[in-house]
């Protein structure tokens, strides 16, 4: 049996308001990922700043933290072998103009402000975030 692995994706207020949450579930499930738990929700700003920490201080941190906040986003743990890299390499490059086409980026985002998907980018990561969004999570 491969293993299986947790990861963590949330499609950001701009892909929920041009419609693309099916879309995008659509490519994960024909990918081979489960979805084990998806909800819309609002994040606030503690949630936002929490969860992009890393950022704290850079530049664009304040318009991220406005945009994430702006409006729903679409937050969902998948399963699947290789779970990290394989939604990484579907979501594309951060900043669209380098993102191929065929990865969400690449085909849905043109500017990197608005980049339409978050997806985690390691297992500690994947941890912290389900954490933050879904608390003690225990999705079948
Ligand atoms: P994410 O965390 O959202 O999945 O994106 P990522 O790993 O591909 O990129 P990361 O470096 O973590 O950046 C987080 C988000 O910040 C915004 N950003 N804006 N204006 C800029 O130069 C800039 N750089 C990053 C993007 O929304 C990016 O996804
Ligand atoms: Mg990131």
């Amino acid at each position: 049996m491969l293993e299986k692995t947790r990861t963590f994706v949330m499609v950001k207020p701009d892909g929920v308001q041009r419609g693309l949450v099916g879309d995008i579930v659509k490519r994960f499930e024909q990918r081979g990922f489960r979805l084990v738990e998806a909800k819309i929700m609002r994040v606030d700003r503690a949630l936002a700043e929490r969860h992009y920490s890393q950022h704290q201080g850079k530049p664009f941190f304040e318009e991220l933290v406005d945009y994430i906040t702006s409006d729903s986003v679409f937050a969902v743990i998948l399963e699947g072998v290789n779970a990290v890299a394989i939604a990484r390499s579907m979501i594309g490059a951060t900043n669209p103009a380098a993102a191929l086409s065929g990865t969400i980026r690449g085909d849905y985002a043109t500017s990197v402000e608005y980049n339409i998907i978050h997806g985690s980018d390691s297992a500690e990561s994947v941890e912290r975030e389900i954490a933050l969004f879904f608390g003690a999570s225990d999705g079948v």
